[in-house]
């Protein structure tokens, strides 16, 4: 009998992990690195990084950092290489960084519809591109994109958001599409409402927090340590005939009208 455990086992893989000095993206790094994984942080701020990588290092972790603009493709490139030459090569990313612009539709700004789709969208196909090819010159990888409940419906004042989320989704099934052939299974996970610092002014609101907990058949918000389990997952060996499909982590949420 195969040892259960050791399919969720990630000791002796590296993940670097996208927008992850705070947020889902850090209880992403925690949660792979309990997990046994090595794991690269990354953000566009230093010292929040240094801060992040500290705490987890504390805790015993394995930790780089690589500080990055999801969408730079220099440092993209300079970072990776960087990365893959001293510390480790990558066997898991996670294309978590993103950020919220929101406005109505009609007032919104060119300029945010851009940089959300920039970060959100645009800035997995290029921290994928720079290491999608060392994953199939091995023959092995895990691509996890950080969808969400808005890649697949919207609400008022988040266009950007959920084009870019939905495009996500998209670029997910397109990954698989071409990499599973060379051992690459790249999948999303797509968090429903939960308690983030993107999230503060909604949590605070008690109008939206009485909808998010009608909305939710769980009837609450999801705390970010919930999306753990489907990471770790994604990430390892028990999800190798998994590809292009998108994990919700939501309450229920996508459940109900
Ligand atoms: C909002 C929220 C949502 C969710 C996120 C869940 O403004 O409605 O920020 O975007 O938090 O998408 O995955």
């Amino acid at each position: 009998m195969v040892d259960q455990d050791s399919r969720f086992d990630l000791t002796g893989r590296t993940a670097l992990i996208t927008g992850s000095s705070q947020g889902i993206g850090f209880v992403l790094a925690r949660g792979l690195a309990q997990a046994g994984a090595s794991v690269v942080l990354n953000g566009r701020e230093e010292k929040k990084l240094t801060v992040a990588a500290e705490g987890l290092r504390a805790e015993g972790a394995r930790v780089a950092t690589a500080a990055f603009d999801v969408t730079d493709e220099a440092a993209i490139a300079r970072e990776a290489g960087r990365i893959e030459a001293d510390f480790a090569p990558i066997d898991i990313l996670i294309n978590n960084a993103g950020i919220h612009r929101r406005a109505p539709l009609a007032e919104m700004t060119a300029a945010h519809w851009r940089e959300v789709i920039d970060t959100n969208l645009t800035g997995a196909f290029l921290v994928a591109r720079a290491i999608a090819p060392g994953m199939i010159a091995r023959g092995a990888g895990k691509i996890i994109n950080t969808c969400s409940v808005m890649s697949e419906v919207s609400r008022p004042t988040i266009a950007n958001y959920s084009a870019a989320k939905g495009g996500l989704k998209m670029l997910t099934r397109a990954m698989a599409v071409e990499w599973a052939r060379h051992g690459l299974q790249c999948n999303g996970l797509g968090p429903g409402y939960m308690v983030t610092e993107l999230n503060r002014s909604l949590v605070g609101n008690a109008e939206f927090n009485a909808w998010v907990c009608k909305r939710t058949p769980a009837g609450r918000w999801g705390q970010p340590e919930e999306l753990v389990g489907a990471a770790v997952f994604l990430a390892s060996r028990a999800s190798d005939f998994v590809n292009g499909q998108i994990l919700y982590v939501d309450g229920g949420l996508l459940a109900a009208l």
